[in-house]
């Protein structure tokens, strides 16, 4: 049992080695951090502003990273408007050269084709074997069309200074490509070794907790709102099950706070008729 619990230990701590500390990309361009916490990226070609005709989130990397020391460069993206356009979206590895490698992120048939308004998601690129995912032909012409590992063995070929990376960015700056001369994509997660941006998941709010505070509202009112029999009995039941469905909807704090306003609002508005029914029979 004592070398079970040893070993479960053991396991424990491998797994907190290794994970990546989370934080936030340079953004620069036209690139925006909501809310949510998702990257808005744009590439607006269109318009008279010259700062938001392309936008990149960056990270830069440990002084020194080589291209082969890179083991994890995952990202999480969605192109909502109007599409993958000539290399844009793409991740850029920053070469301390001034030369940079391209990876594009299109599908594996067509690294310049993705769907809209989808989350595509690349859990690690390194490795990857798709024919024309690298794009070395900064480093040597002629290599446009590449894989990852022509890659690392072209750079690995080079003089040690020219192998260091500096930074790694994903860019995007394809809204000239379009009818409208604007591309927009979004950023969920970007990983690159033990850099990690993630945006924040929205806390799911719990359908029985909106319920009992809108009961508190005004419990009576609550019974009529919700309740379907008789007695209005099942009304805190209804409550559950219709804020449960506005919670998968994402709508839960919407409707929740119009149900709150209505029912104050019932609320006061009994109270004056009543107030006023008791002056009237008072003044008789
Ligand atoms: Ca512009
Ligand atoms: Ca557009």
């Amino acid at each position: 049992m004592k070398r079970l619990l040893s070993v479960l230990v053991a396991v424990g701590f491998l797994s907190v080695v290794g994970t990546a500390a989370a934080q936030s990309p340079t953004l620069s361009g036209g690139a925006t951090l909501g809310p949510d916490g998702v990257i808005t990226l744009v590439s607006n070609t269109g318009d008279a502003v010259a700062g938001n005709d392309s936008s990149s989130a960056t990270f830069t990397l440990p002084a020194g990273t080589t291209f082969a020391q890179l083991a994890t460069l995952g990202v999480e993206f969605n192109v909502t408007d109007d599409g993958c356009a000539a290399g844009s979206p793409r991740i850029t590895i920053h070469l301390a050269s001034g030369k940079n490698v391209f990876v594009y992120l299109g599908a594996a048939a067509d690294v310049n084709s993705c769907p809209l308004n989808q989350w595509i998601s690349w859990p690690n690129l390194i490795g990857n074997a798709d024919n024309g995912r690298y794009d070395t032909s900064q480093v040597q012409a002629g290599t446009q069309v590449t894989t990852y590992a022509a890659a690392l063995a072209l750079i690995n070929g080079l003089p040690a200074g020219e192998q260091i990376v500096s930074s790694v960015s994903l860019d995007v700056d394809a809204g000239y490509a379009f009818d409208d001369k604007e591309q927009t994509v979004l950023l969920r997660k970007l990983v690159v070794n033990g850099l990690l941006f993630t945006a924040k998941k929205p806390k799911k709010q719990n359908p029985a907790q909106l319920c009992r505070a809108q009961q508190q509202a005004d419990p009576a009112g609550f019974k009529s709102h919700y309740g379907t029999n008789k007695n209005k009995a099942n009304a805190f039941g209804k409550c559950v099950s219709r804020m449960a469905k506005a919670v998968e909807a994402g709508a839960a704090m919407k409707v929740h706070q119009q149900t709150v306003k209505s029912l104050k609002a019932k609320k006061a508005a009994k109270a004056k008729a009543a107030a006023k029914a008791k002056g009237k029979k008072k003044g008789r």
